[in-house]
């Protein structure tokens, strides 16, 4: 197995970074790849707002997820975990130990391929991996960095590749870190990393959770979730503003309710029991033991109390997994949206999509059927409101 390791600050991970590691792992045909983050040394006087070690741990599990290679990539703490000063060779040693069969390839940026003779222990770092190292395409820097990579093969034995990134993004992250705290740079970042610093209000981006702009909630709600989850999340936003103007209700409300509708769906059974007792929800038998039906109520909740949204996009998030009798407008439109968004695929899709755009209540009405239908075949229990939903329909639709 090939196994690429890439070591940095990481303070933040940025598209600099997740581009890199992206082309890394083609060029190189890595299996799998091991994002390190390093450890600040604690003599390093830190500004006001700087992320502590589990942050930037944090971020960067956050932005390794975003790549969506699945078990392909993984963050390994071993640095952050260490005792003292942290030196390439050891982390090496130690990844060396743990794969001993395997080829492993050190991920760095051009300038630590200049100064690597200067290292601990150059040369043992050489035999232990080998060195890929991104180069810019303008200028000379190939070129000295081919000269380079030739002398530390005579020098050391070592492999080196230098990868020449076509499209690298080139980052600063001291500039960045500036920009964050002016309120700016979220474009240089995994939306989903830009939204785990603003809701821990890390580089003085102080911003106000209640008061958001849309891109700013979306990038909130895509930080809690894993990223297998994004692409669901956006679908039902654009979904269900679709509806909102098919139908004449308030596109804005219809839109932050579609971003913040599943935004607790991964938080353990504890914690979403936590939150209900916090807040206040009273849970029925069947919810205290369906962890499934809670996020609907912790995400309403947070809606509310974390991101000062209004009531009636509260209420249509507290509504979407199971329905209820007599749902407003926006409830049916968040409801519809999650179960036939863009993403979604199953039997009869396409006419569900049709139907919502023709009679909003008898697709409220087929999706809470094909729902119950399927909850039946799976041998899992109804709740009322589910079937207080069909019901409420079946008794005032036609009549
Ligand atoms: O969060 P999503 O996956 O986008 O969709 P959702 O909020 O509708 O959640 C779907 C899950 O909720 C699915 O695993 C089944 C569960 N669920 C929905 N209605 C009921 C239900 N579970 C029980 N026990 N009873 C229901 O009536
Ligand atoms: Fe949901
Ligand atoms: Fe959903």
């Amino acid at each position: 197995m090939k196994i690429g390791i890439y070591g940095g600050t990481f303070n933040p991970p940025h598209l600099g970074h997740m581009t890199s590691a992206r082309l890394a792992m083609e060029m190189l045909g890595l299996d799998r790849l091991l994002f390190v983050p390093a450890a600040i040394p604690p003599h390093k006087a830190l500004p006001e707002g700087s992320p502590s070690p589990e942050d930037r741990l944090a971020m960067t599990v956050i932005a390794a997820d975003s790549l969506l290679l699945r078990d392909k990539v993984a963050v390994d703490d071993l640095e952050l975990r260490r005792e003292g000063k942290s030196f390439t060779v050891d982390t090496l040693r130690q990844f060396r130990e743990e794969y001993p069969g395997d080829e492993l390839w050190f991920l760095m940026g051009s300038d630590m391929l200049f100064s690597l003779p200067e290292w601990h222990l150059p040369e043992e770092i050489c035999a232990l991996a080998g060195l890929a190292a991104f180069a810019r395409s303008e200028g000379d820097e190939p070129e000295r960095m081919e000269v380079q990579a030739e002398r530390m093969r005579a020098d050391y034995g070592a492999r080196v590749t230098v990868l020449r990134l076509p499209e690298v993004v080139e980052v600063s992250s001291t500039r960045l870190r500036a920009q964050l705290a002016g309120g700016e740079g979220a474009e240089f970042l995994p939306p989903s990393v830009y939204g785990y610093i603003l809701r821990m209000g890390l580089y003085g981006t102080h911003k106000d959770l209640r008061h958001l702009t849309d891109a700013e909630l979306r990038a909130c709600s895509l930080s809690m979730v894993y990223a297998k989850r994004h692409a669901h999340i956006l679908g039902v936003e654009e979904e269900a503003v679709r509806l909102a103007r098919r139908w004449g209700a308030d596109e804005e409300l219809a839109r932050r309710a579609g971003i913040l509708h599943d935004c607790t769906k991964y938080l353990e059974l504890e914690q979403q029991l936590q939150i209900c007792d916090e807040y206040g929800i009273v849970l029925d038998d069947l919810e205290r033991i369906s962890v499934k039906l809670l996020h609907s109520k912790t995400g309403a909740a947070l809606a509310r109390h974390l991101y000062g949204q209004p009531e009636e996009i509260c209420q249509a998030i507290f509504w979407h997994t199971t329905g209820k009798a007599d749902m407003t407008r926006l409830e049916k439109i968040i409801y519809l949206a999650d179960y036939m968004e863009p993403n979604r695929d199953f039997p009869g899709v396409e006419e569900l999509r049709k139907l919502c755009y023709e009679d909003l209540d008898a697709a409220l009405q087929m999706g809470l059927e094909m729902s119950i239908e399927e909850l039946r075949e799976r041998g899992v229990p109804i709740h009322r409101n589910t079937q207080g939903a069909l019901d409420w329909l079946l008794e005032h639709r036609k009549g």
